[in-house]
């Protein structure tokens, strides 16, 4: 399951997000090789982890598998900070129901089956349940078949560019129904992957039905 902590549940997760902090730094820092988060602490953590971060957690056993997070574009966020020439084409996505995903990882032992399908499904779940439109991301362009076979629809805001070694883009996944029901085929997914409640607000907490007929 994959449970959404943001602000308002965070105390019911312990040092949960504390300890995705570190394995980001093991993913990110020791084995992608992104220097330059690396802050000599064992902690990898920037400028979009703050309160309005929405963080998404495979949880299994008590131990983080996996993980992700969302950030509002309504602020200044990482493609309109740090790459914004990646969206020169169609400009930067800003809006209350778009948000910048980033920093997506499996820990080593989870990966090549489930805990990544969760992942993705989660994100059109908290997106549907939540009034989202879409997500904005800037990810290295091998992501694209992978977004393509989960059923994700992605708009490029400009053209790739190399960063840090590897073909980069800024692109737009739209959050529809139609992708959910896709990643849920694609994964083997039987129904909602966002772990029942935790305190949070009355939309992620309770399972609602989608207009379409969709179970979230
Ligand atoms: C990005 C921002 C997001 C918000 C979008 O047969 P293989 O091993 O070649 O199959 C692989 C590759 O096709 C591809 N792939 C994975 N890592 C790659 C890389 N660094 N360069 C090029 N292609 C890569 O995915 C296939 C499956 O990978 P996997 O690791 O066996 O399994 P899984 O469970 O799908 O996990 C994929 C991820 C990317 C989540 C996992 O490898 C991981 O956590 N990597 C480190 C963190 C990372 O690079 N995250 C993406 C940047 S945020
Ligand atoms: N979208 C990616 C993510 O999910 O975190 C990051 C963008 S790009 C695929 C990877 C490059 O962005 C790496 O060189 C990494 O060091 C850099 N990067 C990630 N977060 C950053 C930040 N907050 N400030 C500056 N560079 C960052």
């Amino acid at each position: 399951m994959i449970h959404v902590v943001d602000a308002i549940n965070r105390h019911k997760y312990g040092d949960m997000i504390e300890r995705s902090y570190r394995i980001r730094h093991e993913i990110f820092v020791d084995e992608r090789k992104w220097q330059n988060l690396d802050r000599g602490n064992g902690i990898e953590q920037d400028s979009y982890d703050t309160a309005d971060t929405v963080y998404f957690l495979a949880i299994e056993n008590g131990r983080i598998a996996g993980g992700h997070r969302l950030f509002p574009t309504t602020r200044s966020h990482m493609l309109s900070e740090v790459f914004p020439h990646l969206a020169a084409e169609r400009g930067i996505p800003q809006g209350p129901d778009i948000m910048e995903w980033s920093r997506f990882f499996v820990v080593k032992e989870f990966r090549g089956g489930r805990v990544n399908m969760e992942l993705m499904a989660a994100l059109q779940e908290y997106g549907l349940r939540n009034g989202l439109q879409a997500v904005s991301a800037v990810f290295e362009t091998w992501w694209l078949p992978r977004f393509h076979e989960a059923g994700f629809r992605v708009q490029p805001l400009g053209l790739p560019d190399e960063v840090d070694g590897a073909m980069t883009m800024a692109g737009l996944i739209e959050i529809a129904p139609q992708a959910l029901r896709k990643v849920r085929t694609v994964g083997g997914l039987t129904g909602p992957v966002l772990a029942p409640l935790d305190g949070r607000d009355r939309s992620t907490r309770e399972p609602v039905q989608h207009s379409e007929g969709l179970h979230l």
